[in-house]
């Protein structure tokens, strides 16, 4: 098949102008990025003969994905967010340096100033009937050295798979508190088990999986930050065992290494240690961290 030389020069004339590489003001390197970006849209425009209606769909597509706040979900559902994981792997095998816990995605629901305190927290607001959860770890670095100092900062979901701030029927930082560890580098918080995220059924994430007969649902799963001066910032996640989800993540975030196993306590004195009344979850989990 041969090209029209007219038509080619005319699209790169188009690409020059619109990315701005004719302009000498701008960022060079956002230009570039754009020149890319916009050339490949275009040869998929090509390829696919996309129509005026399918193109205009999608135009209406971005704004409803900003008006609902779903582009950070969007970009967990499609995998980017892991292939940044991914790469970040990659760059840290090539150094041939020990690596410590493995990092996961951090998802769309952090939110920074959760309550902060010693050892300890109790994350729920006591608002629901729930499992209760009683988890707890070490922080260590490589040598399995204990860490004091290091903040643990953690978030999950309620038992109908909701995060406080973005779900306006919990408290606020409701399940969301840092830990500061002391000399012996432990953290432990007492919670509810939390059930597993989907995404808004009505939302244009879901909306844009049913199209690729995805589903858009996420094992239980407990976030982390761990971080320390003199390592490494660590964000990751763990996700509990047996739930349906656990190898079908829509956001790709499940690790062999980041599997923690529920372990149910009937032990009273356990419990009343932990001034738990009756029996509960037990989830452990250890980090460890690099140096930085
Ligand atoms: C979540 O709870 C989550 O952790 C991710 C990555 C995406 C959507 C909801
Ligand atoms: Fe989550």
């Amino acid at each position: 098949m041969s090209v029209n030389p007219t038509k080619q020069t005319e699209l790169e004339t188009l690409l020059a102008i619109s990315s701005g590489l004719n302009s000498a003001q701008g960022n060079e390197r956002f230009k570039t990025i754009m020149h890319q970006l916009l050339g490949d849209l275009c040869e998929t425009i090509k390829k696919f003969d996309i129509t005026d209606e399918e193109f205009w769909l999608a135009v209406n597509y971005l704004n409803e994905l900003g008006e609902r706040k779903e582009a950070a979900l969007l970009a967990a559902g499609l995998g980017l967010e892991h292939y940044l994981d991914m790469r970040a792997d990659e760059k840290e095998a090539a150094t041939g340096n020990d690596v410590g816990t493995p990092r996961t995605i951090e998802g769309p629901l952090y939110v920074a100033n959760a309550p902060l305190s010693e050892g300890y927290a109790r994350m729920d607001d006591g608002s629901e009937k729930a499992e209760t959860m009683w988890l707890h770890g070490t922080i260590t670095d490589l040598h399995g050295k204990p860490v004091a100092g290091a903040i643990v900062d953690i978030w999950h979901a309620n038992t109908l798979g909701g995060y406080s701030f973005f779900d306006a029927s919990q408290s606020e930082y409701n399940l969301r508190r840092r830990v500061k560890t002391g000399a012996d580098g432990r953290y432990a918080v007492r919670s509810i088990v939390p059930c597993g995220y989907g995404c808004p059924p009505d939302g244009p994430t879901q909306k844009l999986l049913n199209g690729l007969g995805r589903h858009g649902n996420r094992p239980a799963h407990v976030h982390f930050f761990v971080s320390a001066p003199g390592f490494k910032h660590l964000t990751t996640q763990i996700n509990l065992n047996g739930d349906e989800y656990l190898w079908d993540d829509f956001a790709f975030a499940t690790r062999e290494e980041l599997i923690a196993d529920p372990v149910k306590i009937t032990d009273s004195k356990v419990s009343q240690e932990r001034d738990i009344n009756g029996p509960h979850t037990e989830v452990s989990f250890n980090f460890a961290l690099v140096t930085s």
